[in-house]
């Protein structure tokens, strides 16, 4: 073992995730460290969001902060980074724009653009370019003292393929959909290069102290249901199939792999056999239709209340946290059951609301015993 790290002391999301039967549902939300929370923006100040994400000090103050806040209530961190370091590692210049987001200022334009044959003959080490990631998440370790488990966590290779070559968050997808239909041969290569280097950074996030991980596909949901079987989930399953004989390779012990497709509601068969433990939902999906789809299989479904209800009346809050119950199935289940938002969670919510969130799920999981 590289780190000697405190035992867990609350380790249900790891049990979950694993699919065992557990004595309530573990809970965390997609973006809960963030800017609906003032102490993100007391600690960041004025610091550029990617110089947060490269400071470990800064980073792991950020990512403790909802547990610290959420004690006792919350059953996971996940690290503070973003999905857009990958590109950035490998060479593309990413900045993060004030009520803009994300900002690629040379998007890769098409397969004769000479960044394309730079991208594709490029050898990127992501041990050494992401290095601090995963420094961050050996310290955020240690800052946890074993209070809950850390989640890694990298974007999937068809949304990273798509904010490379949109320059940014995108309505329209012109510029991804004219690569998928023009030049599907040359998509694939470079999706390809992006699964690989996936699977290296997960593994590298594992031996740093990360443990679970989570590959979020946000753009899933632009893909037809075809175009999804071509372009996003032969990518999903290459990480799925070489994350655990990499960590093997490491001499480490396997871990948990989520996955997220979010919008590809079509798709939720096939991302059971995906090869992943767990399979996050959106809030696109009744949950009692979910289970059906999952069935026999031993998959473990994250998610999915619509986070725009933490807007909402606290009565709403209840109301869609007894459907997730109910809809789930806890009361007869017992495991099976990872709780999130089907999304990540919105700025401008009041912390307030997200703890009552959290205290229904506690209460209402607790009376369905
Ligand atoms: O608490 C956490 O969840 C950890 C931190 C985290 C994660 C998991 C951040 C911090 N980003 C992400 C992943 C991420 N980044 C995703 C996947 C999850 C999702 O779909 O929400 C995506 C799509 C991004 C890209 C990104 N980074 C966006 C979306 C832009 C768009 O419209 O397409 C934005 C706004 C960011 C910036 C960002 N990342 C994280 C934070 C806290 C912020 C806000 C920065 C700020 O303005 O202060």
């Amino acid at each position: 073992m590289e780190h000697s790290f405190e035992p867990l002391k609350n380790d249900l999301i790891v049990r979950a995730a694993w699919g065992q039967a557990v004595e309530r549902p573990p809970i965390w939300v997609m973006r809960q460290a963030g800017r609906y929370l003032p102490e993100y923006h007391q600690t960041k100040g004025t610091r550029d969001f990617f110089e947060c994400c490269r400071d470990p000090e800064v980073s792991s103050t950020l990512t403790l902060q909802p547990i610290e806040r959420f004690a006792g209530l919350i059953d996971a961190a996940i690290i503070f980074s973003d999905i857009l370091v990958i590109p950035q590692a490998m060479g593309m210049l990413v900045e993060m724009v004030d009520k803009k987001g994300p900002t690629f200022p040379n998007p890769l334009k098409s397969p004769s653009d000479l960044q394309y044959a730079e991208l594709m003959q490029r050898h990127v080490d992501v041990s050494t370019e992401l290095d601090y990631v995963y420094r961050a998440i050996t310290l955020t370790r240690k800052k946890l003292q074993g209070r809950v488990p850390l989640i890694g966590f990298c974007g999937a290779p068809w949304t990273l393929f798509c904010y490379m070559v949109e320059g940014g968050g995108s309505k329209l997808f012109k510029e991804v959909k004219t690569w998928i239909y023009k030049y599907p041969d040359e998509a694939k290569a470079l999706l390809q290069k992006i699964a690989e280097l996936c699977v290296d950074y997960l593994a590298l996030q594992v031996k740093a102290g990360a443990q679970l991980i989570q590959v979020f596909d946000s753009w899933a949901g632009e893909l037809s249901p075809a175009s999804f079987k071509q372009f996003s989930q032969p990518y999903l399953e290459y990480i799925a199939k070489h994350l655990p004989p990499k960590l093997k390779e490491l001499g480490l012990d396997p871990v948990p792999m989520i996955v997220f497709p979010k919008g590809a509601w079509y798709a939720l068969d096939a991302a059971c056999d995906m090869g992943y433990n767990v399979v996050g939902l959106d809030w696109l999906h009744a949950p009692a239709d979910a289970v059906k789809t999952v069935g026999d299989r031993l998959i473990v479904i994250q998610g999915n209340a619509d986070p725009g209800v933490l807007y909402g009346s606290r009565a709403s809050i209840t109301q869609v946290v007894k459907e997730m119950v109910e809809g789930f199935g806890w009361a007869t289940r017992k495991k099976g059951w990872i709780v999130n938002l089907g999304h990540g969670i919105t700025p401008f919510v009041n912390p307030d609301d997200l703890r009552f969130f959290f205290e229904e799920v506690h209460r209402l999981t607790k009376e369905a015993q």
